[in-house]
Parts: structure tokens; C-alpha cells; sequence
């Protein structure tokens, strides 16, 4: 089995409302799509990068440049015979996390199709927390709603959600945008399981905020403090009863036991695309449940390629609450893939089942939205 062609696509995907956070404002989300070919297989993958580099260094150009000079060169070169060898293979590339995620990703997909299994199965077999787990069919999921102009168009954007079925929703949050929006959807929604997400907006000297949000019943707070920071965590969370969630500084399972040990926070968000791939994922996945520590799926606005995968990873045991894997319509008026991925009126999703990522490219819909491509072959 070998793989001789690999494919780059930078895709601009127009959102279908602006996404604003902390960091900045999103209305187009350009993502590099992954295609491997080989003995016939196409696997697919999703770089999670994005134009700049606010949600963390990487950029699609730093990406592209990673890929092209030396990722997918050691794969031509040395060759892999499992998805799971990835890691190891491109060890010596510092970080490039998204980079190196959106290739294993497509290396997955290929491996999965080739043994006939969906990436669900696969990631089930590599997980160490529960050995004879039975997959779940749905899994329940949730809703990032980007900060709107103001709390009463939040509100409303939530209550759109809710009646789409959506039963979890995580609000962004930045200073003088926080208490107040929390407090108000609170009021609104007694019952709702809300969490909030700074991502890396405020200091240790912001406790007061926290502490004002502390009885507000939320699931999680995430990333309230530096990108790069786990220490300041572990003193911002001994002030609070509710949890704290890290997203931005966990890149590595020494990472995720670090900020466990040190109590940093108490569950961790676990973005494949961020830690380097769903290989690095179950490492962490399995570690945290060795904490009793709960873990989430993030997400970064993937298009139905790099959802297919996230979804299926989030369907494994530790995956205990509801991941940010909203409906393909959520994002963008059409996805890439087919069928598109949809939430029902209780808010759950159906893991997909067929081999690899269990969704078809629909190449129409991808080349309407490529705007620059390079091949690369085995020599
Ligand atoms: O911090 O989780 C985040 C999107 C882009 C960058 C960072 C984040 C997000 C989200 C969206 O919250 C999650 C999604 O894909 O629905
Ligand atoms: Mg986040």
C-alpha cells in the first residue's frame, strides 16, 4: 500500500454570518484541504489554520510551507504503513500542529477506507479508556455563538438555536463584554447549559469578573487566561467553584497533564488540529481520562472534512460533554461534502458510520471554492 500523490488546496469558504471573538472577526474561512491519493483510495484532511495568526501562529502560508517543504516530503521518502506512525515520523518538525493535523488527517481517512472501517471504529480501537465500548449512534452536541452587536441579537441568536434543537451553547466573551451577557442569558434560559469562552482575553488581575460569573451555573470557562499559559490557570482556578477549560495553551499530552496536575482546569478542549492530529487526540483523550478529567471536541469552523473527523473522535467514552460540532448550515450555506452534517430536534448528530470519514466530497462544491492548488508525487 503506498501513497503517490498528495493534493493542496487553499479553499476560502464565505461563513454564512461574521464570526466575531476575542481576537478578531471572521467572514471568510479559508482552510487547506488535505487530498492523499494512492492504490486507487483518495483520503481527505482539513488544515484547521486560518489568514492570521490570532487563534494561534500557524497561518495558512506557514502551513502551506510546512506541508510542502517538509511534511509531505517525509512521507513520500520514508513511506507509512499506519495513520498512527504519523507522529513519530514527523517528529522533528517543531510545532505546526494544524499543519501536521490536516495531513494525518487525510492519511486516516485513506488508512480507514483501505481496511474498510470508518474513522469512528478506527479511533475506538486505539483508545485505552474503555476497551469494549460500543459506539454511540448520535452524540450530543453544541453551539458557538460568536459576540454579536449587542446582548439583546445574542439572545435572540440563541433562541434560534435552541429551537433548532441545540440543547449546549458556549457564548465568546471579551473585557466589558462578559458578566452582562452571561447573567442575561442566564435570566433567559435557567436551564441551559451554557459555558463561556475568552479565548486568552483577560489576566489574573480579572478574578473579580470570574468570581461574578461563578454563580451563574456555567459548565465550563474556557481559556480565560494567556494562550501560552498554564501556571496563572492553576491560580485563577483554586479562586473558583466553576471549572475551567484549557483550549489555546494545550498542544501536547504533557501539556494536558501538566495543566491537570498543576489544577490549571479541570477539562480540557480538545482540537485535533491544534494538538497535531487525532493520533495526539486519543493520547490526550486517554490521559485526561486517567485524571477523571472530561474532555470536549473544539472545533475551528471546519468545513464537512475536518467535521467528519472531529465528530468521530468525539463519539469515544471521555468525550463526556458536548463538543463545538454544529450543523454544516451553521457555518456555510453548502459544505463541501455530502450528506451535510445536521443536528435534530433534540441536538444530537449521527456519527458517520461508512468507511474513512463517512461523507462524500462533492468536487463541484470544492472547486467553486479553491483558489489556489499544488501537486505533489513520489519520486
Ligand atoms: O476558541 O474554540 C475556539 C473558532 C475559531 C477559533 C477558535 C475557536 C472557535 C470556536 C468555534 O469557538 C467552534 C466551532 O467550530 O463551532
Ligand atoms: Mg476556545
Amino acid at each position: 500500500m503506498s501513497i503517490d500523490r498528495i493534493e493542496l488546496r487553499l479553499a476560502a469558504m464565505p461563513l454564512v454570518a461574521p464570526f466575531e471573538t476575542s481576537f478578531g472577526v471572521e467572514t471568510v474561512e479559508e482552510h487547506i484541504i488535505v487530498r492523499v491519493d494512492g492504490d486507487g483510495i483518495t483520503g481527505w484532511g482539513e488544515c484547521a489554520a486560518s489568514e492570521g495568526p490570532w487563534y494561534s501562529y500557524e497561518t495558512n502560508q506557514t502551513a502551506w510551507h510546512a506541508l510542502r517543504d517538509f511534511l509531505i516530503p517525509r512521507v513520500f521518502e520514508n513511506g507509512i504503513s499506519a495513520p498512527t506512525e504519523f507522529p513519530r515520523l514527523v517528529a522533528r518538525v517543531r510545532g505546526h500542529n494544524m499543519a501536521k493535523a490536516g495531513l494525518e488527517g487525510a492519511l486516516w481517512d485513506w488508512f480507514a477506507q483501505a481496511q474498510n472501517k470508518s474513522l469512528a471504529q478506527m479511533f475506538n480501537a486505539r483508545q485505552t479508556f474503555q476497551r469494549e465500548y460500543t459506539l454511540p449512534e448520535r452524540i450530543v452536541v453544541g453551539v458557538s455563538v460568536g459576540l454579536q452587536p449587542t446582548t439583546g441579537a445574542l439572545l435572540e441568536q440563541v433562541r434560534g438555536y435552541l429551537q433548532e434543537g441545540y440543547t449546549r451553547v458556549k457564548i465568546k466573551i471579551k473585557p466589558g463584554r462578559d458578566v452582562e451577557l452571561a447573567r442575561a442569558l442566564r435570566a433567559e434560559f435557567p436551564e441551559l447549559r451554557l459555558q463561556v469562552d475568552a479565548n486568552s482575553a483577560y489576566r489574573l488581575a480579572d478574578v473579580a469578573i470570574f468570581r461574578a460569573m461563578d454563580d451563574l451555573n456555567l459548565l465550563l470557562i474556557e481559556q480565560p487566561l494567556s494562550h501560552d499559559d498554564i501556571f496563572q490557570h492553576s491560580k485563577l482556578q483554586r479562586e473558583l467553584k466553576t471549572a475551567l477549560c484549557l483550549d489555546e495553551s494545550i498542544h501536547s499530552v504533557d501539556d494536558a497533564q501538566a495543566a491537570l496536575e498543576l489544577g490549571a482546569c479541570r477539562i480540557i478542549n480538545i482540537k485535533p488540529g491544534r494538538v497535531g492530529g487525532y493520533t495526539k487526540a486519543l493520547e490526550i483523550h486517554d490521559a485526561a481520562a486517567r485524571f477523571n478529567a472530561p474532555v470536549w471536541c473544539g472545533g475551528m469552523l471546519e468545513s464537512g472534512i475536518g467535521r467528519a473527523g472531529n465528530v468521530a473522535i468525539a463519539a469515544l467514552p471521555n468525550f463526556k460533554l458536548p463538543g463545538d460540532l454544529s450543523a454544516s448550515r451553521r457555518y456555510y450555506k453548502q459544505d463541501i461534502v455530502e450528506p451535510e452534517f445536521e443536528v435534530d430536534a433534540k441536538g444530537t448528530m449521527r456519527v458517520p458510520t461508512a468507511p474513512g470519514i463517512g461523507v462524500k466530497v462533492v468536487m463541484k462544491n470544492l472547486d467553486a471554492v479553491t483558489v489556489s492548488s499544488q501537486v505533489f508525487r513520489s519520486k
